[in-house]
Formats: structure tokens, C-alpha cells, sequence
């Protein structure tokens, strides 16, 4: 326990003896949250977690939508943290269902007995850096205030939904439903007529299911998207316990990737093969590789020419499906491929060759408004019992700007972050000492397993939490220059990736108002870890310890 040196001041929190104070506030009990929260135990620090939700898992807790599972392999996006822990649990699929991750999420909480340290139903609403006493003032919406030296924020990148505001959907007689924020009890649309807006990974996973069971089903696509086979499949027998014999050299293997997933593209370029030998890799990879495909050849983000062959591929893929011509052009992708951020999909295209399944191109024509029995465009109403907005989140951000966050001076983060986020590696910000982000804006966060990503992060914190005990050190922050010169970084990087190539949730294009800037660092997995053990090798170097 680091004892804060609380000097006689008139401030709010000197003058309440009854606040409780720890260590470390975290923020979230998902994946990263919850191992924050090990982490710290271990190196000795008294820790509370704050979760809006009434039990552990984060995204996984609240996405229990039809046919949501994780588009990462399974033996990928798990903890490696405890070897016990990874030799014990057993995946029955390569990609793991919500249900499955999250009784995975349980089952570590229960094991290194996490909950006793973690408030439920209770959200953050404020955190404000107190200068004098060096630690922050915690606020939760019940009125609570903690006071924390630290505070670690695995709020999530993908966790505030975002919610349109379409007119009149206040008249609207039917449910509705966001695939964030899903029943718990589940829906059962049998002999409903259902809409679906949106078309990212969430509609792509949740219409095939949805098709099956409702009398109709409307889609509305304003973006076609990419979407790949996810090749899903149980493990076969001895396969996992294959990979059990050396799971640290597997873990570790994955770290020399840019995304933390083991696969070596087939060729440095997609031009430098014949057409022929091109297309049967191409056909290889979609039948077998799933998110991976889009590791194909190592230039296909990078080089045009070799990206508008996969996406040519992909559009001939879907005309090969998909019955109706005229169906099948509006489902073929306009833009460059992996621009957005790609889908897999278990029999997504053939689902619009049912009889009870319309697609709706809102490219060119938006919807006008929700009336009362349904969505309306022009004179057209589509009629629909419920309609789900799978319209997405507030990316990287949302979630971190929904809280009143106030550092040095009163500085708020919303106003601080105002023309986009601005940290250092995404993991710090200047002008807000001793709190740390994980999968932060800035940090390679979705780009790469997001297991991985957090379990890096949270050790890396520990390590200068730890560092700043032994040295006697009261806080550290974010230097402007170091600062200023990582945003540089991430968009020379951003922008040499066709990635950044159109507008996606990556930039902040799906928020209305929201400023433009590629936000996860695209500079890879290896790059970035590098840069993170030459920071510490060089004594902190960029951050400004007091
Ligand atoms: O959200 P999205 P998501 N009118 O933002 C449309 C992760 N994830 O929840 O593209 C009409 O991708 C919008 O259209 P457009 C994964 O990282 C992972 O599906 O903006 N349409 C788009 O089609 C993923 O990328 C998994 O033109 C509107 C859709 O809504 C991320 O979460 C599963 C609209 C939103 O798509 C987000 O995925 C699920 C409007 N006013 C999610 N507003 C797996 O691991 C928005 N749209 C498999």
C-alpha cells in the first residue's frame, strides 16, 4: 500500500477525512480492467475497480446480440499471464462465442478471486486531478468519491454505443434493440418483422441468425463492407493440447507480429505473383485464413494496385454468391479494401438469397425519419415489428470523454481532445499525471489481439508505477514534446496505410462532429513495443516525473 502524503490544504479532499483512498482506481472489469486489477494486486498496490455493469467481462458482458463471437482465434485472445490459467481453460471453437468468453471472463474472476476489489453497477462520472495532495478525486454516478494516486481507465475502445438520432423514433411503436446493449434474456423474433440499420461487424454476425428465425428481415446498408469466412470450426481433438505444449513460445512468437497474431503472408506483394498463382492463394486464404485474409500478401494495405486485386477478388466473391445481380452490386464493397475495418462472416452473403430477407441501399438516399410502424425513405415505409441499430460505437474515445475527466489547472479531456486525442504511445496524457489508458487512442488497441494489447499495457504500468514506489516518485506525466511528436508519428504512419483510406469508425468519420484523426497506431505490434522498452530503458524518457 503507497501511503499518499496528504498535506494540510482547504481543498475538498484534504477536508474529507471519510473519502475512502486507495492506490489505484481502475475503470472497468473487462478483459484489461480485470487484469489491471491482478496486476496491481501482486505488486502490492490497494486497488478498487468501478464497473457499470453487474458483473465482470466488459464488451462481453453487454454484446449478447445473435451470433456474436470474436473474429480472433480463440488461443489468441486469452490471457497469457498465468500459464495455470492457459493450460487449464479449454476453447471448443477457433473463434470463441460471447457466451464462451465470457464464462472464460468468470471463470478467471472467480479463480484469482477478483470481485471482492470490484464495485458492480456502479459508473464513473468524474475524475479530477487534485494538484496539491497528487492524486485524483473519483466520482461515480451514485455520488461516491474515491481518491486514487492512480488511476488506470480500460473504459474500452468499442464500448460507447453509438445511438443516431433519427427523427421521429420517438413515435415508434416497436422495440428496439443496439447490439451493445443486447436483452440478456435474448429476443425472439419468430413471426416479427425485423429491421437491421447498419452493416459493420456486429449486423454482419447477428443477420444470418436474425434471417433464420424472423418472418422478414430488412437491411439497411448505407456502406458495404468486406466481409470474409470466418472458417469457423470446433478445435479438433489434440489440436489444443497441441498448441498447450509450448503456449508461451506460441505467445511469444506472436509478439514478433504487428497485430500479435502469428501469420506470415504468403508473399511480400500481391503484383509479384501471376494472376493465376494469385487467384489460388487468394481463394486459400478466403476458404481457410478468416480475419487473417487480410494478411495475404504483405503490401495490400499499402500498395493500391495490389489492394484493388483483393477487393476485385472479394466483389467477385460476392457476385459468385449471391443470386440476384442487382442485390449482389449493391453488396459489393465501393471502397478500398480494409479501409474499414473488416467483418467475418458465417454465411452473411447467401443470407440475402432468402425469400424473407430485403436489402435497402441508404448510400444515396438516407433514411428520412422512424414513424410509428416503421423506417420511412421518401414514400416508402418498411414496416418492421423491431428495428436494431447496429449503428456502432463513439470509438476509442467515447468512453473516456463521457466521464468529466479534469487534469492539471482544470484541464478537461473533452476540451484537451477537442481537435482528436492527443497522448503519449496512447497510454499517457500530458496535462494528466498518473492516469494511464489501456487500448488507448495513440496504442495499436484494435489493431492487434486486444487480450495482448491490455496484458502489454497493464505490465508496462505496473513496471512504472513500481518504479516511481522505488524512486519516490509522486506522479509522472506525459511530456508536451513527446507528446506532440507521437500524434506526428501516428499520422505519418496512418496515413502511409490505405487503411486511413475512407471514412470509418478508426477516424471518428461514424460520430458527427467528431475531428478526423486515424486513432489507433498503425505502426504495428513490434514498433510499438519497441518504443515503449526504449522509453523505460531510457528513464522514462518523454514523461516528466515529479
Ligand atoms: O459498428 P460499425 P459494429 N444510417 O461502426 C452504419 C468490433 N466488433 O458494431 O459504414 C445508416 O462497424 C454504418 O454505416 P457507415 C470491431 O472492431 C468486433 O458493427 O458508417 N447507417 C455501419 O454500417 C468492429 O469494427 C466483432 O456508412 C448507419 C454500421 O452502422 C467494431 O466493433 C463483432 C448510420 C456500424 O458499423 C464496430 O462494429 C462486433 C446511419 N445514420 C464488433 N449510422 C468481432 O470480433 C451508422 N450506420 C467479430
Amino acid at each position: 500500500m503507497i501511503m499518499i502524503d496528504t498535506p494540510e490544504s482547504a481543498s475538498p479532499v484534504a477536508s474529507s477525512p471519510s473519502l475512502d483512498t486507495v492506490d489505484v482506481v481502475i475503470v472497468g472489469a473487462g478483459f484489461a480492467g480485470l487484469y489491471a486489477l491482478y496486476k496491481m494486486r501482486q505488486c502490492g498496490f490497494s486497488t478498487r475497480v468501478f464497473e457499470a455493469g453487474e458483473d465482470v467481462g466488459g464488451t462481453w458482458y453487454w454484446n449478447r446480440y445473435p451470433g456474436c463471437r470474436c473474429d480472433v482465434e480463440s488461443i489468441h485472445y486469452s490471457y497469457q499471464f498465468d500459464e495455470g490459467l492457459q493450460q487449464d481453460w479449454v476453447w471448443t471453437e477457433r473463434y470463441a462465442t460471447q457466451p464462451e468468453i465470457l464464462a472464460y471472463i468468470q471463470h478467471v474472476a472467480d479463480r484469482f478471486d477478483l470481485r471482492k476489489d470490484i464495485d458492480f453497477n456502479t459508473r464513473v462520472t468524474a475524475a479530477t486531478w487534485q494538484d496539491q495532495e497528487a492524486c485524483w478525486l473519483v466520482e461515480t454516478g451514485s455520488g461516491n468519491k474515491v481518491r486514487a494516486r492512480f488511476c488506470i481507465m480500460a473504459s474500452g475502445p468499442l464500448s460507447m454505443p453509438n445511438k443516431p438520432e433519427f427523427p421521429g423514433l420517438g413515435t415508434y411503436k416497436g422495440d428496439t434493440y443496439h447490439p451493445g446493449l443486447w436483452p440478456h434474456e435474448g429476443v425472439d423474433f419468430t413471426g416479427k418483422r425485423v429491421a437491421i440499420i447498419g452493416t459493420g461487424s456486429s449486423a454482419i454476425q447477428a443477420i444470418p441468425l436474425i434471417a433464420e428465425q424472423a418472418a422478414h428481415l430488412t437491411v439497411f446498408q448505407r456502406t458495404a463492407n468486406y466481409a470474409i469466412p470466418a472458417a469457423n470450426r470446433p478445435l479438433e481433438p489434440g489440436e489444443l493440447d497441441a498448441v498447450k505444449t509450448d503456449y508461451p513460445a506460441l505467445r511469444a512468437k506472436g509478439k514478433l507480429y504487428p497485430t500479435t497474431i502469428p501469420a506470415d503472408p504468403a508473399g511480400p506483394s500481391a503484383l509479384e505473383v501471376s494472376e493465376e498463382e494469385r487467384e489460388r492463394i487468394f481463394d486459400e486464404w478466403w476458404q481457410t485464413k478468416g480475419l487473417m485474409f487480410q494478411a495475404t500478401f504483405a503490401d495490400l494495405m499499402y500498395n493500391d494496385d495490389a489492394n484493388a486485386l483483393v477487393s476485385d477478388f472479394v466483389r467477385r466473391k460476392i457476385q459468385s454468391i449471391v443470386d440476384d445481380p442487382d442485390i449482389a452490386a449493391i453488396l459489393a464493397p465501393k471502397n478500398s479494401f480494409g479501409c474499414k475495418r473488416m467483418c467475418v462472416d458465417t454465411d452473411y452473403y447467401k443470407t440475402f438469397n432468402r425469400d424473407n430477407v430485403t436489402l435497402v441501399d441508404v448510400s444515396e438516399v438516407s433514411i428520412d425519419r422512424i414513424a410509428r410502424d416503421g423506417i420511412v425513405i421518401g414514400d416508402t415505409t418498411y414496416e418492421a415489428d423491431a428495428i436494431i441499430f447496429a449503428t456502432g460505437y463513439d470509438a476509442m474515445t467515447g468512453a473516456l470523454t463521457k466521464m468529466d475527466i479534469r487534469g492539471k489547472n482544470g484541464l478537461s479531456l473533452r476540451d484537451k481532445w477537442h481537435e482528436g486525442p492527443a497522448s503519449y504511445l496512447g497510454l499517457a496524457i500530458h496535462g494528466f499525471p498518473n492516469m494511464f489508458i489501456i487500448n488507448g487512442p495513440g496504442s495499436p488497441s484494435a489493431l492487434v489481439s486486444m487480450v495482448t494489447g491490455a496484458e502489454h499495457h497493464v505490465d508496462w504500468i505496473a513496471d512504472c508505477m513500481t518504479h516511481l514506489q522505488d524512486t519516490c516518485s509522486h506522479s509522472i506525466e506525459a511530456g508536451k514534446p513527446a507528446e506532440d511528436a507521437w500524434v506526428v508519428h501516428n499520422r505519418e504512419v496512418g496515413a502511409a496505410s490505405l487503411r486511413s483510406a475512407c471514412d470509418s469508425w478508426y477516424l471518428g468519420a461514424n460520430i458527427p462532429g467528431k475531428p478526423r484523426v486515424f486513432m489507433p497506431y498503425l505502426g504495428g505490434f513490434v514498433a510499438y513495443d519497441e518504443k515503449c522498452k526504449q522509453v523505460v530503458h531510457d528513464g522514462y524518457e518523454g514523461f516528466e516525473i515529479a
